[in-house]
């Protein structure tokens, strides 16, 4: 049953591949680079890894537009290093999962280079297309990237569906010669031995109906759910025939329909839900304040409490630094935050560089970003905005931009921070010098030292895997504290999720005694009523009842 999986007790990692580790000095990260720092990984207690995308690929959304789903770009290595990546990482007794970007292709990929070709052609209705004319397309409806979620296509007088950019045609689910295709694909993989699937943009797959105007919500058609239940049900039906782990990255699956998701007879084992930081930053977002991450992350608690799970999270390749957008950039922040995200229920996911307190890279022109959604981004806000300096609108641009958390990972203090001899695709953050792995390995008190006894703890202790989640002070607008509960025992994290140095009274909630302190980021705190946190204090204690 449900208690036993593996992947509840883990604690999985997710790699960039591009970003990690360079073996061949290239300035690209790759497998050979990865296996290489397996030992690193298993040094900090990972169980498994989730391995962003590295198939074939032009790289217009770098690896999300795949244009042969079963071979390995050539910029990360070859099928045979995969697969000795793959022996090697089992052989440590650390799993694997894979990126499974099946919502759209690339417009490079054979089917669509076909599809295009004529109205007729055998592979036309694996993508989405409606009667269009070059200014006049089947709706208003604008893609997650920014312009038209339809681009005409003259040859065949007929506008193509992509719901991010236009050289991600979407895959037609309605079409079953196309989703035999994309099962093929799976079984493919998961007979070649992977231990699961990330599961990109799955909440987007049921994309009609569509012949209604946008007025005020721009993203709402794209997270309507409604009718995927039938493709997700194939979906199970092949991933119960494997001992894997699948999460669905499903933004627009509300904290209520995740039941469903992911209980007992779910679709997938855990969701990604994007409320707490999808697309966090941007201007007129509520993202990134403490009362609202406390809000969501609680909400998801509760709601999957009984039945159901969480994969959490608090940064990724899609977001900024959580240190830089929770916290102060300080380690002692980086620690508040490892402390929630590693105590609460659910399945806990450290993005590479996040367990060392890496933060946002201090870009100072367009020039030096990659991401083409940012890019996109930028040049629209100087267009709305033709007041705004470039200054300025890079700033408001970088606020959420996904090329943060995309920078190399920092191994040491050599040139380019160990991740290779030759200047990197995206430049390394001058902090490398005292974030780096190497360093804080050595320091008993780092941020990477304090998430292997956050990771040590947390597998170590049952009633943080099954126990109740319950929210403290839930008014509070920078303290994020819980207690985790079970028959024996409470767990009880407290954490200041700002500068201000914070007076708190837990008496109506909490009796003094029988307390013990088991971690914290502030040795000189003990708990009492009232109690003074300063800034970014962290505190974890237990009572054994
Ligand atoms: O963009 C969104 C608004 O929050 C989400 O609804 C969207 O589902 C999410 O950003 C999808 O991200 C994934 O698919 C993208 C890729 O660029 C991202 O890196 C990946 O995480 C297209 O494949
Ligand atoms: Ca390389």
């Amino acid at each position: 049953n449900q208690t036993d999986d593996w992947w509840k007790k883990a604690v999985a990692y997710q790699i960039y591949p591009r970003s990690f580790y360079d073996s061949n000095n290239d300035g690209i990260g790759d497998l050979n680079g990865i296996r290489e720092k397996l030992p690193y990984l298993k040094e900090l207690g990972i169980d498994f890894i989730w391995l962003n995308p590295i198939y074939a690929s032009p790289n217009v959304d770098n690896g999300y537009d795949i244009s042969d789903y079963q071979a390995i770009h050539p910029d990360f290595g070859t099928m045979a290093e995969f697969e000795q990546l793959l022996a090697e990482a089992h052989a440590l007794d650390i799993k694997i999962i894979m990126d499974l970007v099946v919502n759209h292709t690339s417009d490079q990929h054979p089917w669509f280079l076909e599809a295009r070709q004529s109205k007729d052609n055998p592979y036309r209705d694996y993508y989405l297309w409606e009667d269009a004319t070059a200014d006049q397309l089947p709706n208003n409806w604008q893609s997650f990237f920014g312009g038209p979620t339809w681009t005409y296509d003259e040859t065949t007088e007929q506008a193509y569906f992509h719901v991010f950019a236009k050289e991600q045609p979407d895959l037609n689910w309605k079409n079953p010669t196309m989703r035999a295709a994309i099962y093929k694909m799976i079984r493919w993989w998961l007979n070649l031995g992977i231990d699961g699937f990330r599961i990109d943009a799955i909440s987007h797959i049921q994309k009609e109906p569509w012949d209604f105007e946008i007025t005020d919500n721009q993203w709402a058609p794209f997270m309507n759910v409604s009718g995927i239940d039938d493709y997700m049900l194939e979906l199970k039906a092949i991933f119960d025939e494997y001992d894997i782990v699948t999460v669905g990255e499903a933004s627009g699956v509300s904290s209520e329909e995740a039941v469903a998701w992911t209980g007992n007879d779910g679709y997938v084992n855990m969701i990604f839900e994007l409320e707490h930081c999808g697309r966090i930053g941007e201007p007129g977002q509520q993202k990134g304040s403490i009362p609202h991450l406390k809000d969501t992350l609680t909400r998801w608690q509760n709601s999957l409490a009984d039945n159901g799970w969480n994969a959490l999270y608090l940064e990724n390749h899609d977001t900024p630094r959580s240190v830089s957008v929770y916290g102060d950039g300080s380690e002692k922040s980086a620690k508040a935050l490892a402390t929630l995200l590693l105590l609460m229920k659910g399945t806990p996911f450290i993005y590479q560089g996040q367990e060392l307190g890496m933060i946002n890279y201090p870009f100072r022109s367009i020039e030096e970003v990659d991401g083409k959604d940012t890019l996109y981004a930028y040049q629209a806000l100087l267009e709305e905005q033709p007041e705004l300096t470039s200054e300025e609108a890079l700033t408001i641009t970088m606020n959420w931009s996904r090329d943060h958390s995309r920078t190399p990972f920092q191994w040491n203090t050599e040139a380019f921070g160990g991740f290779s001899k030759t200047t990197p695709w995206l430049a390394v953050n001058p902090n490398f010098p005292i974030i780096n792995a190497q360093y804080e390995l050595q320091q008993p008190h780092s941020v990477v030292n304090f998430y292997k006894q956050l990771i040590t703890l947390r597998k170590n202790t049952d009633t943080l895997i099954h126990g109740t989640y319950h929210l403290l002070l839930k008014n509070h607008p920078s303290i994020y504290a819980f207690t985790r509960q079970s028959d024996t025992e409470t767990w009880l994290i407290i954490t200041n999720l700002s500068t201000r140095s914070v007076t708190i009274d837990l008496s109506e909630e909490l009796t003094l005694n029988d307390w013990q302190l088991i971690l914290t980021n502030n040795q000189k705190l003990s708990l009492s009523h009232p109690l003074t946190l300063e800034r970014f204090d962290a505190l974890v204690y237990r009572k054994r009842h």
